[in-house]
């Protein structure tokens, strides 16, 4: 039997190739391109798999996506959701997530982007005083398993951190809130982080009322979905308040069109999708892990239901 391995987004396709014949030794790995095979197919590692080759995937048994999200299986139309989907969750990702949010808090805390405008016209800003991580509440929008690992390192730093769940989970020592008092939630946060997998649900959360009952004085950080970002409602609200800032690592459209606003605007920063890139060993050896549960037991809980529970 076969595993089908596809990415063609991904850094470093050929470390991946090698990890995973290196742990999954009983079975073939085989390509898009190697369409005779595919009714031998019973595992799919994918990244944005055409829809098209998932129709011809017979005999597939289990879905493991390469990264932590899985509208990119969802949205398939030919995706049979009886097939289990296995998401990365990984604490390697989740230092790499961690490190590029407080990037971000740092960026806006001490200042940084004033400093990077004021270079880029030759100025001279002068002394800005930064706040201190104690006088910083970071709200994360969307506590799964990254948003609370995130949480976690930054409560260690000493900043004061909120989330946002649909569900309470009374065990997390975390101060949650659950949909009824969003607002409460927005309104204590001093920055937001939004790590919201994209569903119908998140669709555009992000809009203008959203974005007015932000401080004036604020900042946004999107490592979660795209969609949850109404873009025009953002670009007016970042036009008119200078002093709230944006970084901003997913869209709605990737890559980002050339002729996006978003580019040139002074108070944002982008990325191009970077800030939880898939550790691969670890990434690999926990599929390892799901898939010798699913030839153990025949059957695997797929992650899809649990990602419903934290938006
Ligand atoms: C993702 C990832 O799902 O980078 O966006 O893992």
């Amino acid at each position: 039997m076969s595993i089908l391995f596809h990415n063609v987004t991904f850094d470093k396709i050929n470390i991946y190739k090698k990890t995973i014949k290196k742990y999954f030794k009983d079975e073939k790995i085989i390509s898009i391109n190697d369409y005779k095979k595919f009714n031998d197919v019973e595992y799919a590692i994918i990244w944005d798999l055409p829809d098209i080759v998932l129709s011809k995937l017979k005999n597939l048994k289990v879905i493991f996506s390469m990264g932590a999200g899985v509208d990119h299986i969802l949205k398939l139309k030919n995706y049979d959701k009886k097939i289990p989907i296995i998401r990365i969750k990984d604490p390697e990702m989740g230092k790499r997530i961690a490190n590029y949010s407080l990037a971000q808090i740092l960026n806006y805390q001490l200042n940084f982007k004033i400093f990077q405008n004021s270079q880029n016209k030759k100025y001279w800003s002068g002394e800005r005083t930064p706040i201190d991580n104690e006088n910083l509440t970071i709200g994360i929008l969307g506590l799964g398993f990254l948003g609370t690992y995130i949480a976690k390192v930054l409560i260690k730093l000493k900043y004061n951190v909120i989330g946002y769940k649909k569900s309470i989970v009374r065990s997390s020592n975390i101060k949650t809130y659950s949909k009824k008092n969003l607002n409460k939630f927005i309104k204590n946060s001093d920055i937001i982080i939004s790590i919201l997998p994209a569903t119908p649900q998140t669709d555009n959360i992000i809009n203008t009322s959203f974005l007015k009952k932000m401080k004036k004085k604020s900042c946004l950080i999107n490592i979660g979905r795209g969609n949850a970002i109404d873009e025009n409602a953002l670009i007016k609200h970042l036009k008119r308040n200078k002093e709230f800032y944006a970084y901003l690592d997913v869209f709605k459209n990737e890559p980002l069109k050339s002729s996006s606003k978003l580019w040139t605007l002074p108070n944002v920063t982008i990325t191009p999708h970077v800030a939880g890139v898939t550790a691969i060993e670890s990434a690999i050896k926990y599929m390892f892990k799901k898939y010798k549960m699913y030839k153990k037991n025949n059957t695997l809980k797929s992650d899809i239901k649990s990602i419903k529970n934290f938006y």
